[in-house]
Parts: structure tokens; C-alpha cells; sequence
């Protein structure tokens, strides 16, 4: 008899074109209020940084989350999740700039810079922070939410962007390059530059869906355990993957920074990874969260190749 496969309880691939498709959406309104909010020198190429692909993973994580903690799914709260989309295009806008990584690829394309030149870039990605907090707020106005959800909701979204989340990792990135550090700085790095915006995307779609404390609790925690997988992740497939398949350029490894390859070696870190993703999930579960989409998008995290 051949043993027959259990079916997967969530089709991954059908999930993110789908989730995806409506985020492409979400975006492009975004950018039709940017055209009229900003003059055409800041909205081009915050327009090029903003509608170049990539996995759109941060506003996925936060619409599976507010589903997960029982929002009914409609255009206003992937306007949520492109608001956090925003913050991360403006991030790379400046990450990619000449006086920080110089980097000309980002997503198979130009970098912004290399198109619209370095002053109107560093110009429109500061533009885009104040935006995003403004299509946030028009968001969770559109989700119904009351004044101290959109607070927090508001408030959360700088939070992570801000000196003790994103912009505080990139700092201490900055600070460390040229020279090696142990595994507590870099997780503590990592935590701050990519972890802080990718448990905020879950955190702010449980604040939106009125999730509890524990509940909340247990996003924040996935979002640790899915922030350190993620960059291990990124790291693997920086010193596996040719630049052409990567779609950016320099790597890290050219840049001279620490990363957990260079850290523990290529095995340790594949199996460091996939362990932050399972505790990652562990920590859904013990919140007593069932959210099958979820633990498929922990998965995609370490298996993706992109
Ligand atoms: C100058 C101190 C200072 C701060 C400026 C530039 C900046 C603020 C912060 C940058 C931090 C940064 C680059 C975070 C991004 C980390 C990251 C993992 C990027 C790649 O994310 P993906 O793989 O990208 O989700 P895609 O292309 O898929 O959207």
C-alpha cells in the first residue's frame, strides 16, 4: 500500500499571489494620494521605490495576522499593511544610497538613486515617513477603528520604524561595519533593523482586529522568532545566491559586515534558522493562536530563495 500524504492545510503559493495581488493594489493607491501629496521630483522616484516588486512581506504579515485574530478581510486594511510597506521602501531608498551601502540593484531594477539622482531620493524616501504614519491613520479610520486604536496603531508603526527599532539597527549596523561581532550584538542588531517592522506588521493587524493582550503577546513573540529567521535567511541566500538571481548588489559579505554565515558557518546557520522559525511558531501556539497561515508564512520565510 503507498502511503498517502497528508495535504497541506494552507497553500502557500496561492496565499501570497493572492495576498500579493490585492497588496500591488493597495499600493497603487497609496501612490495615486502620493502623486497629489508630493511635487513630481519626490513623487517619481518614491513611486519607483515604492511599485518595484519585491515579497511585500511586512503588509502580507500584518493582513494574515488581523485575519488570524478575526478581521473580516476588505480594502482598508491592506491600505494598513501598504502604510508599513512605505516605511520599508523609504528604508531601502537610504539603505542603498551612496554614502550608506551604494548599492545600483535592488529587486532586478535601478536603484532610485541611480535613476533620479541621490538628493531627490534621500528627499522623497524622508517624505515617505510622514506618509506613511498619514495613510496608516486614513487606514484605520477606513477599518473603523476608534481614536486609541489608531493611536496605537500609529504609534506602534514610528515605534518600530524609529531610534529603537529600524532606524537604531541600521545605526548600529553603520557603527559595526569593518568589524566582528558575537552572536548577541548581531541577534540584537537584527532584532532592531529588520525584526522591530516585521513584528510590528504582525503586531498592528492584531491591534486593528481588537486581538487581546495574549494574543498580541504571542504576535510579538512570532515576530521575534520570523525577524532572526528571516535575516539568517538573508544572509544564507547572500553568500549562496549570484547577485543576478538575488536582484541586488553589493552583498554584505562585500560591504564588510557580520552576518551569521560569516558567525557560525553555512549548516549552523541553515539549522539556526529553521529553529527561530519553529519556536516562532511555538509561540503562536502557546498564545493558543490557530493560524495555519501563519506557520506557512514562517516556513516561506526560511525556504524562500529570494
Ligand atoms: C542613517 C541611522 C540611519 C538610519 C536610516 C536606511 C535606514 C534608516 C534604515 C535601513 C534599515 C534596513 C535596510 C532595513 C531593511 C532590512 C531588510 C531585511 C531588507 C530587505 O527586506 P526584504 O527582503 O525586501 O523584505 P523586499 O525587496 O522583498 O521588499
Amino acid at each position: 500500500m503507498t502511503a498517502r500524504r497528508r495535504r497541506p492545510a494552507i497553500d502557500l503559493e496561492a496565499l501570497l499571489r493572492d495576498e500579493r495581488a490585492e497588496v500591488e493594489r493597495a499600493l497603487a493607491r497609496a501612490c495615486e494620494w502620493l502623486g497629489d501629496e508630493l511635487p513630481d521630483e519626490l513623487f517619481q522616484p518614491a513611486r519607483h521605490a515604492v511599485l518595484s516588486g519585491g515579497k511585500r512581506l511586512r503588509p502580507v504579515l500584518c493582513v494574515v495576522a488581523y485575519r488570524a485574530c478575526g478581521g473580516s478581510t476588505g480594502p482598508a486594511v491592506y491600505d494598513l499593511g501598504a502604510a508599513i510597506e512605505l516605511i520599508h521602501a523609504y528604508s531601502l531608498m537610504h539603505d542603498d544610497l551612496p554614502c550608506m551601502d551604494d548599492a545600483d540593484l535592488r529587486r532586478g531594477q535601478p536603484t532610485p538613486h541611480t535613476l533620479f539622482g541621490e538628493e531627490a531620493t534621500a528627499r522623497a524616501g524622508l517624505a515617505l515617513i510622514p506618509a506613511a504614519s498619514l495613510w496608516a491613520l486614513r487606514a484605520s479610520n477606513a477599518l473603523g477603528a476608534g481614536d486609541a486604536v489608531s493611536r496605537r496603531i500609529v504609534s506602534r508603526l514610528n515605534r518600530a520604524a524609529g531610534a529603537g527599532g529600524m532606524v537604531g539597527g541600521q545605526a548600529l549596523d553603520l557603527l559595526a561595519e569593518g568589524r566582528g561581532l558575537d552572536s548577541t550584538d548581531l541577534d540584537r542588531l537584527h532584532h532592531m533593523k529588520t525584526g522591530a517592522l516585521l513584528t510590528a506588521s504582525l503586531v498592528i493587524g492584531g491591534i486593528a482586529a481588537g486581538a487581546s493582550d495574549t494574543t498580541l503577546d504571542g504576535l510579538e513573540s512570532f515576530g521575534c522568532g520570523i525577524g532572526l529567521a528571516f535575516q539568517v535567511t538573508d544572509d544564507i541566500l547572500d553568500a549562496t545566491e549570484v547577485a543576478a538571481d538575488l536582484g541586488k548588489h553589493p552583498s554584505d559579505d562585500l560591504l564588510g559586515k557580520s552576518t551569521y554565515v560569516s558567525l557560525y558557518g553555512l549548516e549552523e546557520a541553515m539549522k539556526r534558522a529553521r529553529v527561530h522559525a519553529e519556536e516562532a511558531t511555538e509561540a503562536l501556539r502557546g498564545a493558543g493562536l490557530d493560524a495555519p497561515a501563519l506557520i506557512a508564512l514562517a516556513s516561506y520565510v526560511v525556504e524562500r530563495r529570494k
